[in-house]
């Protein structure tokens, strides 16, 4: 088979210039403790607009007119655990990196999330993942216990039959091309995603879960409540990009999920108003919140901490039973709050013993 050696100029962004990866965007793309997820894929395929679309609150609209970015980019996820999404541009292939830089890379808690332009022509769509191919083999030879994951991007709003096809097609392309870098072998996870939806934040979240150590806990927590409340389903939210570091275990249903992305936009845009945190920080009066919908459905939130809320979804038929409800909530809420505490306490005691045995490290002769 034969591949382009670049994509074609319709697929490049006005004002755009090609770099080649420089000692700077290596550093960006390492410098950090925090867990790693590093954004990749071809030119145009859609990796920054999704970084804005979860990180910036940008509306998708705004990102048809985005310049092919020109360096690495750095979004941070602080609430749970500090998680570092680094968008590194389509025009720096990683594959022209040197063995050692190679291993900064992809060393350490990192997870590979490919973009594939699931639109774009059959030219693209090889070269596409002829480079999730080559990438994803030089990053398990170094590490194997790297995350790969697949986004089947910009399905906007094709029906569910359509889209179940394009992932089994893309997941043969991908055997086919795989005779060298044994990917089968490994987990690889295919999203279809799509920015103009909750499709995105439903793929990032299940992503991000992965990096989250508490996530089994939380899930437990949230199944229970869900078991004695008589909800639909209930989520545990970051409340900047609103991605749910955690759910209950019933399936997803993306109409209760987008119910929540709403109400906590509209919360934002009432805060951005009043100039005020109307989520409130734990403890505070105003850290609740109740909205009953047209359609039969309540939604009650409730603040962990100012950055992570509690979203739970039941049916208007069960508001007599709110008081039950709301006392559960306000256990879970606590349950999840010794839980975060409880591990702050653990990392601060295993940095004392850590500071104890170094004492000469620049950490503890910072404090
Ligand atoms: N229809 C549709 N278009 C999208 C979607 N996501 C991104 N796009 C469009 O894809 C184009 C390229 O997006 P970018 O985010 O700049 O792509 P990139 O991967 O960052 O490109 P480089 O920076 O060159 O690597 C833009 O015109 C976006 O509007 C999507 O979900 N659906
Ligand atoms: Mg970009």
């Amino acid at each position: 088979m034969q591949y382009p050696v670049e994509p074609p100029m319709s697929q490049t962004a006005f004002g755009y210039n090609s770099v080649m990866p420089n000692s700077q965007d290596i550093q960006y793309m390492v410098s950090d403790n925090a867990p790693r997820v590093l954004m990749v894929g071809l030119k145009r395929s859609g990796k920054t607009s999704i970084l804005n679309t979860v990180f910036r609150q940008h509306s998708p609209n705004e990102s048809l007119y985005l310049d092919g970015s020109a360096r690495v980019e750095r979004h941070y996820l602080q609430s749970i655990p500090s998680i570092a999404l680094i968008d590194v541009p389509g025009s720096l292939d990683l594959d022209e990196l040197s063995e050692s830089e190679n291993t900064l890379i992809f060393s350490g808690n990192v997870t590979i999330v490919f973009v594939i332009d699931a639109m774009a022509n059959d030219r693209i769509r090889s070269h596409s993942i002829f480079r999730l191919c080559t990438i994803a083999k030089k990053a398990l030879d170094i590490n194997s216990a790297i995350g790969i994951e697949v986004l089947i991007h910009k399905l906007d709003s094709q029906t569910i039959q359509f889209k179940t096809q394009i992932q089994r097609m893309f997941e043969m392309y991908v055997q086919d091309e795989d005779y060298e870098s044994n990917l089968s072998d490994t987990h690889v996870s295919y999203h279809v995603t799509s920015i103009f939806n909750c499709s995105i934040h439903i793929a990032l979240s299940k992503i991000i879960q992965k990096l989250v150590p508490q996530a089994a806990t939380f899930e437990s927590l949230l199944s229970s409540f869900l078991a004695k409340s008589e909800s639909h389903q209930v989520y545990l939210v970051d409340l900047t990009s609103r991605l749910y570091f955690a759910k209950d275990n019933v399936a997803l249903d993306p109409d209760f999920y987008e119910l929540v992305i709403h109400y906590n936009d509209l919360m934002e845009e009432i805060m951005k108003q009043q100039r005020r945190d109307i989520r409130g920080s734990p403890g505070a009066s105003s850290s609740t919140g109740l909205v009953e919908m047209d359609d039969g459905l309540v939604l009650s939130y409730i603040a962990v901490s100012p950055l992570i809320g509690i979203f739970n979804v039941f049916s208007s038929t069960s508001m007599t039973r709110f008081p039950i409800i709301e006392y559960n909530l306000q256990s879970l809420r606590k349950s999840l709050v010794e839980t975060l505490d409880y591990q702050d306490q653990q990392l601060d005691a295993h940095l004392n013993r850590f500071r104890t045995r170094h004492p000469m490290s620049p950490r503890s002769s910072a404090s």
